[in-house]
């Protein structure tokens, strides 16, 4: 087993250190590498990044010059990855790189492992109020509209066997922003990947700004849930 961690960044300069060295504890008895793929931020990101490839034997920065978004930087990270498994997860803290461990664990029992503040044990941590009760309606949405079991399909904080992401048609799944996810949960219980929840209580980012705006991401995701439901992820 190697484990692939993903990390999309976009102006994380305060982050991206501290979370890298975070995460190189957690998975210290795992094979693994670190995947960075910055879309050359203003706040010279990319360069840290270079940095710590040069530190780091398992870390590999990859700059795009001519391309901006998650879901196209995560897919350019899975086709870069070479681990039997990978890790999907924020560079800004939200998702706390300790649990990575228990998570890595559970790939003994499921193909696919997903943090989620939706479980008992889980919920919105440091997160406002508000934003999670809007988080925890959307969710129980897509969850409805899609007839998923996950209860979890919008943190983009899992890991997935490599096997199973070779499976799906990538470049209809990455694309937009963390909608990606439940397009992916969607098709992955079709196939009866083996899932589990485990509980997740989001952190604090310390460093820079948030990129979503909740109501632009509620409008777009019940949307693009809408659009799964009647088109299937085809369109
Ligand atoms: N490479 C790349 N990464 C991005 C881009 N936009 C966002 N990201 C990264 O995607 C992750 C999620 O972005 P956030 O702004 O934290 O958005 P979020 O977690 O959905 O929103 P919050 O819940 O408000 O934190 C972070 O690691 C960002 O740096 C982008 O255009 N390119
Ligand atoms: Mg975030």
């Amino acid at each position: 087993m190697k484990i692939s961690v993903l990390l999309p960044t976009y102006n994380e300069y305060g982050n991206l250190k501290p979370l890298v060295e975070s995460i190189r504890n957690s998975l210290s008895e795992f094979n693994h590498e670190i995947i960075i793929v910055d879309d050359l931020s203003p706040d010279n990101t990319w360069k840290l990044a270079e940095e710590l490839e040069k530190k780091y034997k398992n870390v590999k920065a990859i700059i795009r010059k001519d391309e901006r978004g998650l879901a196209t930087a995560l897919m350019r990270g899975i086709k870069e990855s070479t681990g039997t498994h990978i890790v999907f997860m924020d560079t800004d803290f939200n998702h706390p790189p300790e649990l990575l461990k228990k998570m890595a664990h559970e790939l003994n029992y499921y193909d696919l492992v997903i943090g989620s503040r939706f479980v008992k044990g889980g919920g919105g941590g440091e997160m406002s109020k508000l934003q999670h009760l809007l988080s925890k309606i959307l969710n129980y949405y897509i969850k409805v509209m899609l007839s998923l079991d996950a209860k979890e399909s919008t943190s983009g904080y899992f890991i997935i066997k490599k096997s199973i992401l070779d499976k799906l048609p990538l470049e209809r799944v990455f694309t937009g922003y963390g909608d990606y996810f439940f397009r992916l949960l969607y098709l992955t219980k079709k196939l009866g990947v083996k899932t589990t929840e485990i509980p997740v209580r989001y952190g604090k980012r310390t460093y820079g700004e948030s990129k979503t705006r909740i109501l632009k991401m509620g409008w777009n995701y019940g949307t693009g849930a809408l659009k799964v439901r009647l088109f299937g992820v085809n369109k």
